[in-house]
């Protein structure tokens, strides 16, 4: 049964079980929910790279910091099919386009996402989009030109998420969760371990993230990519045992979620990623790039795949395709709402030097 009243020391007790019992435990609920042979397998599209207005500690993206990325302006539908007809051939059953953007503003950018949304969901593959904050209108507008689901990470735990990002708050975050669980995309949502944060805070974003009901279609697991330029450059990475701990924690708390097994996967081995499926993670980015840092590539993926027995799972497994809505016949008009902002007046120590040192760089 999902529950959805965890508490943080009830987590932070499973988190910190002697291992073998929280991989049993966790493979047990794993089988029920789900079958444990099939991995879902999703392909990030970079569609908007760089530029981005926000401050997040972690992010090659945002303008602020000095890093190495190729920054672009938004691809073009033609562009984007091509891509998406890669994925599909090479095994992927669901495309996740990604933008820099603080929040989705109504306009002839915003018209054309909607339709690389149907174009993709044409090809019979699900559709994810994650274009940072969202009204409830912009919601249903994505909703109805046939998008699968709508990823917005927690990313932390409220208390340290103040310590990462300066330029939104926690209640942004949730309620834009809000506004798309308002319509009928699934909600995807994560965050990020490696940043920093204790196992409280790890423990806290599992229960804000457990809390929300109905719980959120799918998880992404993310283990920091420390970029050089941005804020938190120097953070070592994770151990396995950390990330296995965190998969695991998190298939028990979210027993129906699709547990997402995404950024830092490069720096992990075979046997340490077969130890997260086994402990119930059931998806992965595929492809060899996340949205601008490196993945591990698709045949070796499928080579793994094939060693382990596992399967990718079909498109539309979970929930039936959704119907698309033609930009003619759409029921919806522009708002041009703009999001609110939070937390005005918070700033971040390390993110200002990091801004700061960015720009004495040529
Ligand atoms: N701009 C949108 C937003 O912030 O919601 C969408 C794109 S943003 C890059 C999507 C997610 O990527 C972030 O919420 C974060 O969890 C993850 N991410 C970004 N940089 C990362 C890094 N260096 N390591 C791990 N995950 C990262
Ligand atoms: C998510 O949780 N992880 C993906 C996806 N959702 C958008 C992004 C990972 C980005 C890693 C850093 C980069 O490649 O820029
Ligand atoms: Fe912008 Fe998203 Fe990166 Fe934050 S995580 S800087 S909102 S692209």
């Amino acid at each position: 049964m999902t529950r959805n009243d965890w508490t943080k020391e009830e987590i932070l007790a499973i988190y910190n079980k002697p291992l073998m019992e929280l991989l049993y435990e966790a493979a047990t609920v794993h089988r029920i929910h789900h079958d444990p042979n099939k991995v879902q397998v999703s392909t990030l599209l970079s569609i908007k790279t760089g530029g981005c207005p926000e401050d997040c500690g972690y992010c090659p993206q945002a303008a602020r910091y000095h890093t190495d990325i190729e920054g672009n302006d938004l691809m073009s539908v033609s562009q984007v099919k091509a891509q998406a007809l890669r994925a599909k051939s090479s095994g992927s059953s669901r495309v996740c386009m990604g933008a820099a953007w603080r929040n989705v503003k109504d306009g002839k950018e915003f018209d054309n996402v909607l339709e690389m949304v149907r174009t993709i969901n044409k090809l019979d593959m699900e559709v994810c989009c994650t274009l940072g904050m969202v009204t409830e209108n912009q919601a249903k507008r994505l909703a109805e030109a046939g998008l699968y689901a709508y990823n917005h990470n927690l990313d932390s735990s409220e208390e340290y998420y103040k310590e990462v990002i300066s330029t939104r708050g926690y209640q942004d975050r949730l309620d834009t969760i809000s506004n798309v669980r308002k319509s009928k995309v699934t909600v995807c949502s994560g965050g990020i371990i490696g940043m920093g944060e204790s196992l409280e805070d790890r423990a806290g974003m599992l229960v804000a993230l457990a809390t929300l009901n109905p719980q959120p279609e799918s998880t992404p697991i993310n283990a920091l990519v420390p970029v050089e330029g941005t804020p938190l450059e120097e953070q070592q990475k994770i151990s396995i045992w950390e990330m296995l701990r965190m998969i695991a924690t998190t298939r028990i708390v979210m027993p129906e979620t699709q547990v997402r097994l995404s950024a830092g996967r490069t720096d992990m081995s075979r046997e340490g990623q077969a130890m997260c499926f086994f402990a119930g993670a059931n998806s992965i980015f595929a492809g060899d790039k996340l949205l601008t840092t490196p993945n591990p590539n698709v045949d070796d993926d499928m080579e793994m795949f094939k060693l382990l027995g596992l399967k990718p799972q079909k498109a539309f497994e979970k929930k039936s395709q959704p119907q698309s809505v033609s930009a003619e016949e759409s029921k919806y008009k522009h708002l041009g709402e703009k999001p609110k902002w939070s937390r005005p007046g918070h700033t971040i120590e390390r993110n200002v030097e990091a801004k700061a040192k960015s720009k004495t760089k040529v």
